[in-house]
């Protein structure tokens, strides 16, 4: 927990985006709107929520269970100096390991993605044995609105509620897209906020690119003895970059070098390091 300023998270969250941009625009493809999207998350809970100092075994804990959302968490990393920017560079690229889905064992990285939906089982897993361990680790496990049109999720969520634990916050990214477009024309999820209730979790609905509504939701001291929480962060895909957010096919942009650029220039960060 940093205590960072509203105004720090906000800074935090527009080189997130600087970084995504960079590191996409290398081979000029990726889920770069799910790293656009959720960049005010991502800022608040790296650089605010998570206790990330002290003994490594009692460090807080981060599942990214949609694992295309991996551009999200490579900005995180390069922003905390854990990769080399060259190599993000490579993301997607032939022969790289800087996969479009990450794999477990990449630094920063708690599990393999790419099949979407087993990450909050994972995150219930690691949840258990910190409590049992009597560690003070908290594990904080983002999830996709489409996760929640497979049952592993719920049966996730059933087992979290039953458990009681405490010591997970679920954040939801509400973008209510999906590969074949909008999640309440796919397969309907509304009124989810009550679904997750019924479930059992505490639930808070945010703006999640309100940074100060954000900060306030994942603070320690707003969960709710034996129930996990769940944070419902409203988002909007490529948020941030217009051209981005209403592209024909946000899921996944495939764009020429100079929109790229444009794309920097408009975030106004010099994508750093
Ligand atoms: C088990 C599984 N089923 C299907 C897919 C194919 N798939 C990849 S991304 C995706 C969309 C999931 O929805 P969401 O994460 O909400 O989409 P986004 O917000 O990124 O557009 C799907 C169905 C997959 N990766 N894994």
């Amino acid at each position: 927990m940093t205590g960072a300023s509203i105004d720090q998270l906000r800074t935090c969250a527009a080189r997130l985006r600087a970084h995504a941009i960079r590191i996409a625009a290398g081979r000029g493809q990726g889920y770069v709107g799910q790293a656009l999207g959720t960049a005010e998350i991502m800022s608040c809970l790296f650089f605010d929520a998570m206790r990330l100092e002290g003994p490594q075994e009692d460090h807080d804990r981060f599942v990214l269970s949609p694992g295309h959302y991996a551009l999200t968490l490579y900005a995180v990393q390069l922003e905390r100096g854990l990769y080399d920017p060259a190599e993000l560079e490579t993301y997607g690229m032939d022969g790289s390991r800087i996969e479009e889905s990450p794999l477990e064992g990449l630094p920063g990285f708690e599990i393999t993605g790419g099949s979407l939906a087993q990450g909050l089982s994972q995150a219930v897993g690691l949840a258990l044995g910190a409590r049992l361990q009597g560690r003070p680790t908290h594990v904080y496990c983002m999830i996709s609105d489409g996760e929640l049109q497979e049952g592993q999720t719920w049966e996730a969520l059933l087992s979290a509620a039953h458990h009681g634990l405490d010591n997970l916050t679920i954040v939801l990214d509400r973008n209510r897209r999906q590969v074949d477009g909008s999640t309440e024309e796919v397969v309907s999820l509304e009124p989810v906020a009550d679904k997750l209730a019924a479930f059992g979790s505490e639930v808070v609905a945010v703006d999640g690119h309100d940074v100060a509504a954000l900060q306030t939701a994942l603070r320690r001291d707003r969960i709710t003895p034996g129930k996990p929480t769940a944070v419902v962060a409203r988002t909007a895909l490529g948020r941030g970059v217009p051209a981005f957010e209403h592209a024909d096919y946000p899921h996944y942009l495939r764009l020429p070098q100079e929109q790229w650029d444009a794309a920097r220039r408009l975030i106004g960060v010099d994508a750093p390091i």
